[in-house]
């Protein structure tokens, strides 16, 4: 079996002692790294200003390789916040009213590529798999086999597939589309994001279900644009045993006794996400509030904890959310807060993995209320973190790639505010038996559906 060779635009890299960096998808898939022996390539999140950038670096740790390109700014600007964050993602995330369109930032974006793929060329071997991973990366496999790569290219997209009327909003959707056909397996989190893409397919006339295709929701055997190719739903874990572990272990760490220690009686609701507007924050505060005023007896008796480290400082759009969710959190605890309740606590900042996952198994609810989002690892931490004897309830968006799984979550709609202001109230009255019976069947599936398993899956499916 030949090497593994993954591609993405940031490359997590082990610390000096040769230690990788905590967190799913990271763990995983160094593992299979390490198994099969092979490369990591992507961006070294450095920019060489107007320079061009130099020769590719290596670092050697094991059996991997870690092959990094650093890019130059105008690379940066186009092709990372522009084309990658400032159109791919808000298209894909349905906010066709975010998504700003420039021909110069579209071409950054194939440059980027067509680079990646020059500086991949020489390293690859006639029998390693490659997997390129996200929506910064959809035209490489083109890019490799336009440069006569005849190796198995896999891709998985981490964030949804858009319906097919909003794709086609974007400029050059059809050069996206038909670049996905160059891989020989395209996986996606959920059926949902398969079925939407098929779709895409069908109404472009370019292709869809080959004629031996089996009518799986979860796969399917493709023809398009020529080629023959399959795509497949993988819906992505996280490290189970170990996050419960570290939860369990968690009580003595500064962070979770000082927030004890502020809470008294009170219960703790919680919300983590990265600023982004597809996590759907400025809408939570928003049912929060309508929460502490739709049933009053709660004031003074529940306090929202929402962590957001800042991401994507350079996009307009998330300094703007930045302003708004201080601004939101601001005006709840100024109408109805008291002298001795602030009923939102905003934390600007990220905490560390082991304070994280006690601050979860504290929260009597976790709150994960996105927009839209791909899977959503969060709520998967939060149920995985919780006390097996006195669980929390983890309410949860049904547009978070992770609703299709997690069955015993309280569904909310967060564009409703009246509605998760409802779920907000039914988690925190649950009895314990019905929070015990709802966490058991989470957590069992997140045990058998682990990070490990997906990346398992993924790579046997793309070697079959
Ligand atoms: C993309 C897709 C898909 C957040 N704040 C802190 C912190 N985090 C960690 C969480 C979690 C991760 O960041 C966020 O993962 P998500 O899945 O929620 O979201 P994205 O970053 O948007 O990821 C998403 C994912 O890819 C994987 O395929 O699920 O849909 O959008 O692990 O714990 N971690 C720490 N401190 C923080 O303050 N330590």
């Amino acid at each position: 079996m030949g090497r593994l060779i993954v591609v993405s635009n940031r490359v997590p890299l082990p610390d000096k002692r040769g230690n990788i960096p905590a967190g799913g998808l990271a763990v995983a898939v160094h593992a299979a790294l390490q198994d099969k022996g092979g490369i990591w390539f992507g961006w070294s999140g450095k920019s060489v200003g107007a320079n061009e950038p130099g020769p590719v670096s290596t670092r050697e740790n094991g059996k991997i390789s870690y092959v990094l390109t650093d890019l130059s700014k105008k690379d940066m600007d186009e092709y990372y916040s522009g084309f990658a964050n400032r159109v791919l993602w808000p298209i894909f995330h349905c906010r066709l009213d975010l998504a700003e369109y420039a021909r110069r930032e579209k071409d950054g974006y194939f440059r980027v590529n067509r680079m990646f793929a020059d500086r991949l060329l020489p390293l690859l071997e006639p029998d390693d798999t490659i997997w390129v991973h996200d929506y910064h990366l959809i035209p490489l496999a083109e890019e490799l086999r336009r440069r006569g790569v005849k190796n198995k290219i896999g891709f998985f997209l981490h964030i949804p597939w858009p319906p097919a009327d909003i794709l086609f909003a974007m400029p050059i959707y059809d050069q996206i589309l038909r670049g996905l056909s160059a891989y020989d397996l395209v996986g996606f989190q959920t059926d949902h994001d398969l079925d939407n893409y098929i779709s895409c397919l069908i109404r472009e006339g370019e292709g869809g279900r080959a004629a031996d295709d089996a009518a799986s929701p979860s796969s399917a055997s493709l023809t398009a644009y020529g080629r023959d190719f399959r795509a497949a739903t993988f819906a992505i874990g996280i490290e189970t045993e170990d996050f419960a572990r570290l939860a369990a272990n968690s009580r003595r760490t500064q962070t979770v006794r000082d927030m004890r220690a502020s809470m008294g009686d009170r219960a703790l609701i919680i919300g983590v996400d990265r600023l982004d507007y597809s996590k759907g924050i400025p809408e939570r505060i928003n049912a929060f509030e309508r929460f502490l005023q739709d049933y009053p007896d709660r004031q003074g008796k529940v306090t929202l904890l929402q962590v957001a480290p800042s991401s994507r400082s350079d996009v307009p759009e998330y300094r703007q959310m930045q302003k708004q969710v201080e601004s939101l959190a601001g005006h709840v605890n100024g109408t109805l807060g008291q002298i001795d309740w602030t009923p939102v606590r905003y934390v600007n900042r990220s905490v560390g993995r082991q304070s994280l996952a006690g601050l979860y198994r504290e929260a009597r609810v976790g709150l994960v209320t996105p927009l839209r989002d791909g899977m959503n690892l969060v709520a998967k931490e939060y149920v995985a973190a919780q006390n097996p004897d006195d669980p929390g309830v983890l309410v949860l968006s049904r547009f978070a790639g992770a609703a299709q799984e997690l069955k015993g979550a309280v569904l909310c709609n967060p564009h409703d505010s009246e509605q998760t202001a409802q779920a907000i109230e039914r988690a925190l009255s649950m009895s314990p038996e019905e929070r015990r019976e709802r966490w058991r069947g989470m957590m069992d599936h997140l045990l058998a559906h682990d990070v490990q398993a997906w990346c398992r899956d993924y790579l046997r499916a793309l070697d079959a």
